[in-house]
């Protein structure tokens, strides 16, 4: 039976006459998830792009005016390839490369050859470069604050104190956003097995206890028995700093580790104690800010320092207004324990937000398509994307320096979808209208493709052949075409061979290598890399005909920063000190008043602390039955809709509040947008907060109301800080109401109006 990898994990999969007729969890997987059952009848059917399309608005010259509610004419591939290749030469004549965004943001599908966004990159730099985007919509804000912070990026993109260093030693894990398991379902490029649950329940097994701080109870298996603490939304830098205060007062904060390991704390000291601003970020103090009880949060303080503590953070906190705070009072807090460095002790960003994370990582990354290099030096922060589109010329800062939006005339996007990931999509849909072209490669007619001028079809993971080689697990897998491929789709690749060839650079981008070829030589060449660290790969062949290959022995586990723990002088970190730097002089050089020197409370734009009566924040977490947006009309998928509508979640007592029952269309508002959803009521969700998974696609009706539940028209497009201009999804007030009369039809899963062309 084929088997299919996906960035959710492994599937068995049964092809009868071409077509995939059912679908099964590998059976070596000790956890397997159901969201490969959104595979079954989506690789077909009606929402599945099978042809070259092009905005009917487009071909009349409507300047993008009717860009997401317009029909479109069906093309062959020769037509929409020319049309494509003469409207890139024309830009590129008249404005330059600097005019077309290809930043391409998205998770696309799993393979180390068809990565849509590395195809794209490749081809646009050989033809002159474009504007960039960088940081993820995952952690921009640490990514950026984390080196001032620690000299890397290590315990958030990798290299976390690993899973079997916490049993057993960790007796308190206080997760902040919780560990939930739910997101362990995925990892970028693919699971093999998916291990956190065990993980987890071995931890418990083994003793450690678990603190629980989040708006959501189910955001930790019920099974470890975790003590549940829900702060308001966006205060847990006050509730960090209240535990702070408590162990300088208390003598419970260890001078030894910070003396040797820190710089800036005597300085975070007169901010804590209140010396500069007359205010002690006492546990009273603290209490007042997150609506817990004060001396709740003195015990915590005191259990946190009596043993061996993880402090753990949810990537979700720094997605966040000032998200840089949560990550730096993070790191200040397990400085205060002492423990950094320790079996079991100190803190980790995003435990369970992935499958690959406190696994033992390879010591090397494994090479994939190579995209050259690009002559543009222009870029914006992922998340400023509809601030670009507004403001041609317009200025920004980001860490330290100042930069310029370029004017964009042409958008290219293959492989994500920013009507899925963007904040406050009524803005994006606005702004999107302002470049002359828009060409968007995608398999589905999601909203993504329908804000297209030009639709280029794509093919998916089941339908051509590449390498699965995953992160965080020692496992390659080949992927193996299963299905031929929808209708006239192809390969981003194989567009992107076609359109190279309309501007006769065919071999300059091809190379004169077929799939095949292609993935031969990029197995070849991490087969050089993986010999150059000890491990032995079999011949291609071998290892294509067997279907996958296990990497033996991996490095021993270390905890995280155990190096520089041991031996700081040898091992200094890459900060100006060369020691983790609770106070950072280069930050406080920028001069950034949202983003000052050391950690520091500052109130989110939007929270309960100052919205109106009736307000509550909402929480735009992971959906558990997809990835994203991905499939959202997949079996599973749509089996956990409620009305038809993504479903929201709130307490049993705000529902009766707003006279709202489970099952009830509600209608959500923000000051940006309004949507419809499904009314779920749980005491699962903390009081104050509404629960609505990203993911449902956008269903906007004329007059601005999205019909299906996607959240992100509701969601406050801010960045975190002039230092990282991260995304701040999560922080959003709303209000809720019942729908009063009859549910408009929700038409996301229909098809736009298509014309055979000519
Ligand atoms: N409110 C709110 N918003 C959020 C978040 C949040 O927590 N709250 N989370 C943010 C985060 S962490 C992230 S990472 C982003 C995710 O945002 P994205 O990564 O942009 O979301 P996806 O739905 O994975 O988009 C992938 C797109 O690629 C298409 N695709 C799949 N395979 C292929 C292929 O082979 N070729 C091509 N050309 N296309 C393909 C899919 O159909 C889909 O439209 O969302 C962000 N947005
Ligand atoms: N099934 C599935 N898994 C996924 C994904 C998916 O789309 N589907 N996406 C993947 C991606 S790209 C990423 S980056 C990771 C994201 O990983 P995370 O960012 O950790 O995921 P979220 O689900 O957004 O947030 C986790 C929880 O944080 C809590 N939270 C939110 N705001 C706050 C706050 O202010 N304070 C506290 N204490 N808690 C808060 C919410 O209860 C939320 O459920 O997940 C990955 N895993
Ligand atoms: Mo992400």
């Amino acid at each position: 039976m084929p088997v299919l990898l996906n960035h959710w994990g492994r599937a068995e999969a049964r092809v009868e006459g071409g077509r995939i007729t059912a679908i099964g969890p590998a059976p070596d997987d000790p956890n397997p998830t159901r969201i490969n059952d959104n595979l079954m009848g989506t690789l077909t059917g009606t929402m599945r792009i099978g042809q070259p399309m092009i905005r009917r608005g487009f071909l009349d010259g409507d300047a993008g005016a009717r860009r997401g509610e317009d029909g479109f004419v069906a093309v062959s591939w020769d037509t929409a390839i020319r049309l494509v290749a003469g409207n890139l030469t024309r830009i590129i004549g008249t404005y330059g490369n600097r005019a077309i965004f290809g930043g391409s943001y998205g998770w696309a599908s799993a393979g180390r050859f068809h990565t849509a966004s590395g195809q794209l990159h490749r081809f646009l730099n050989l033809v002159g470069g474009f504007t960039r985007s960088v940081n993820t919509h995952s952690y921009a804000a640490a990514e950026v604050v984390l080196p001032h912070i620690i000299g890397s990026q290590d315990g958030l993109s990798g290299n976390h104190t690993p899973w079997g260093l916490i049993a057993g030693h960790t007796d308190l894990f206080v997760a902040f956003g919780g560990l939930p398991t739910r997101n362990a379902q995925v990892s970028f490029g693919g699971v093999g097995a998916h291990t956190v649950r065990d993980r987890l329940a071995a931890a418990r097994a083994a003793g450690t206890r678990f603190v629980h701080i989040g708006p959501l109870r189910d955001d930790v298996d019920a099974d470890l028995g975790a003590e549940w603490v829900a702060p308001r939304m966006n205060t847990d830098v006050a509730l960090m700093l209240g535990l702070a205060h408590v162990l300088e007062t208390e003598g419970l904060a260890d001078r030894a580790f910070l003396d040797r390991y820190t710089v800036g704390y005597d300085r975070f000291r007169a901010y804590l104690c209140g010396d500069a601003d007359g205010v002690p970020k006492s546990a009273d103090w603290a209490a007042g800010i997150t609506g817990l009880d004060a001396a709740q949060i003195r015990d915590l303080a005191r259990r946190m320092a009596r043993g061996r503590t993880m402090i753990g953070m949810a990537f979700a906190l720094q997605r966040a207004d000032h998200g840089e705070q949560a990550v730096w009072m993070t790191i200040t807090l397990a400085a205060m324990l002492g423990q950094i460095g320790l079996p079991g002790g100190g803190f980790g960003l995003g435990y369970s937000a992935a499958n690959q994370i406190g696994n033992v990582p390879l010591p090397f990354s494994w090479p994939g398509f190579p995209q050259g290099a690009n002559p543009v030096p222009d870029f914006i922060p992922v998340a400023r994307l509809s601030d670009m589109l507004e403001h041609p010329g317009g200025g920004f800062d980001y860490d330290g320096g100042t930069y310029r939006y370029p004017d964009i005339r042409m958008i290219w996007w293959a492989g994500g979808n920013p009507f899925h990931h963007q904040q406050d999509l009524n803005r994006l849909r606005r702004a999107w209208k302002r470049p002359e072209v828009i060409v968007v490669h995608e398999p589905f007619w999601n909203a993504n493709a329908r804000h297209a001028d030009i639709v280029l079809p794509c093919t998916l993971p089941p339908e051509r052949n590449d390498l699965g080689f995953l992160k965080g697990e020692p496992h390659l897998y080949a992927m193996k075409q299963a299905v031929p491929a929808f209708g006239a789709a192809q390969s981003d690749h194989a567009i992107f061979t076609a359109i190279a060839g309309a501007l006769g650079q065919a071999d300059a981008f091809a190379e004169g290598r077929d799939e095949m070829g292609w993935l031969r030589k990029i197995y070849r060449e991490s087969a050089e890399v993986a010999a150059g660290h000890g491990y032995n790969l079999p011949d291609f062949d071998t290892f294509w005909d067997s279907g996958e290959f296990r990497l033996e022995t991996l490095p021993a586990p270390r905890p995280l920063l155990h190096a520089f723990r041991s031996d700081p002088g040898a091992h200094p970190r890459r900060t100006p000190s060369g020691r983790i730097e609770i106070f950072s002089a280069t930050v406080a050089g920028f001069g950034y008043d949202d983003c000052p020197g050391l950690p520091t409370w500052m109130p989110p734009a939007e929270w309960l602390g100052n919205a109106p009566e009736g307000a509550l924040h909402l929480v735009s977490n992971q959906p558990s039955r997809k990835l994203h947006s991905q499939y959202d009309h997949g079996p599973h998928s749509r089996g956990g809709k409620v009305a038809g509508r993504e479903p929201a979640r709130m307490h049993p007592d705000e529902g009766a509040r707003r006279g709202i029952s489970t099952g009830d269309v509600i209608v959500v508002r923000s000051a940006r947008g309004a949507c419809l959803a499904g009314a779920v009521l749980s005491d699962d969700v903390a009081r104050g907060c509404l629960q609505l998974a990203t993911g449902a696609w956008l269903d906007l009706s004329p007059d601005g109301l999205d019909r299906h539940g996607n959240v992100n028209v509701l969601t406050l497009d801010k960045p975190t800080s002039r230092l990282a201009q991260g995304p701040t999804a999560h922080t959003t007030v709303v209000f809720v109401e019942r729908l009063a009369g009859e549910a408009p039809e929700m038409r996301a899963f229909t098809p736009p109006e298509i014309t055979p062309g000519p």
